[in-house]
């Protein structure tokens, strides 16, 4: 019944934001041409450092893009949250501050040989911090590059063991309608869900990612921890997770529900398939707001990962 309900208000409402966004850059644009600066997204300069706590033993990682990052300031306060905003923009930044990322803990479900509920920490301490700059590219074709800390989710999955019988793996944000002030409407239907299968999750690059310029997560980018597949469009990347399921059908992703014909399970970056609403070919690289880089197929990173999609029709499966 809730499906119906989605499937006949959600196209417009994915309308709407995206009538919102262009706003926003509209009036970016305008803005900026006015006082003849760059056509770009403002930067925020009364950030002052960044003033959370510091990420020790990080270690640099060779799967790191050689791009230059985006600053601090486009990383975290150009963001997609729904839980505290629609749309993306600088909501996420001015409405997370009171959100509490700790204490925190993560619990691990389903097809696994080691079901628990862990504290972060505990989570966390067996593996080793690395530093992985990627590429991010959003559905809503703007892109950046990111330096995030995180643990490759591969380790992770060695050591709770899923059983021969999880073929997919899904991931809940907190549902917690003090602490996520958007949760208290049905702008989207709650707890945020995403999923990967097995094999994407077991793959190199997949991350959870703890971390960004040396130190823990800011709240608007998903604190405590959350997950990063660079390869795939941003909204596969969960934030805030506090669970992990292993299941063996692939989970009806949150956007998936909202809206399947624009946004599918795999959500892989490919160019030439167009979002119904747009053409996803070229991207804006944040702070630019005009959309003149090429979009590559698997974001950049097809070498390292078409091989998971041999003889898949990647026109259906989107
Ligand atoms: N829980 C939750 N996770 C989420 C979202 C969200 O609304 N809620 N938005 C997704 C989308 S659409 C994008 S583009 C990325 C944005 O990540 P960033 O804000 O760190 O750039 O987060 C993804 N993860
Ligand atoms: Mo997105």
């Amino acid at each position: 019944m809730s499906r119906i309900r989605s499937s006949e208000i959600t196209p417009k409402h994915v309308y709407l934001n995206r009538r919102t966004f262009m706003r926003t850059s509209a009036a970016g644009i305008v803005g900026a041409a006015a006082v003849g600066s760059a056509l770009r997204w403002p930067t925020d300069m009364s950030a002052q450092g960044h003033g959370l706590r510091k990420l020790e033993g990080v270690r640099k990682s060779s799967l790191s893009t050689t791009e230059t990052p985006n600053s601090y300031d486009h990383v975290t306060g150009f963001n997609n949250f729904y839980e505290f905003a629609s749309g993306a923009g600088d909501g996420p930044k001015k409405l997370a501050g009171r959100f509490r990322p700790t204490p925190w803990s993560i619990a691990v479900e389903g097809h696994v040989a080691r079901p628990a509920s862990y504290a972060l920490d505990d989570f966390i301490k067996p593996h080793v911090l690395e530093e992985r700059i990627y590429r991010f590219r959003c559905v809503e074709a703007w892109s950046l590059v990111v330096p995030w800390i995180g643990i490759p989710l591969a380790d992770v999955l060695k050591r709770v063991e899923p059983t021969s019988k999880a073929r997919f793996v899904e991931f809940y944000t907190l549902h917690d309608v003090g602490q996520f002030p958007q949760q208290r409407t049905d702008v989207l239907e709650w707890p945020y869900i995403e999923g990967l299968r097995l094999d994407e999750a077991m793959h190199p690059l997949t991350i959870l990612a703890v971390g960004l310029y040396g130190e823990v997560l800011p709240n608007q980018n998903g604190a405590p921890i959350r997950l990063v597949v660079p390869w795939k469009y941003g909204f596969k990347s969960i934030k805030s997770i506090v669970k992990m399921r292993f299941v063996e059908r692939p989970p009806i992703n949150t956007w998936q529900q909202q809206y399947p014909q624009a946004y599918g399970f795999y959500a892989n970056v490919n160019p030439a398939v167009d979002h119904p609403n747009w053409s996803q070919a070229r991207e804006a690289r944040l702070p630019w707001l005009f959309r003149t880089t090429r979009t590559l197929p698997f974001n950049g990173y097809a070498d390292q990962v078409q091989h998971l999609y041999a003889g898949m029709d990647l026109r259906r499966n989107y």
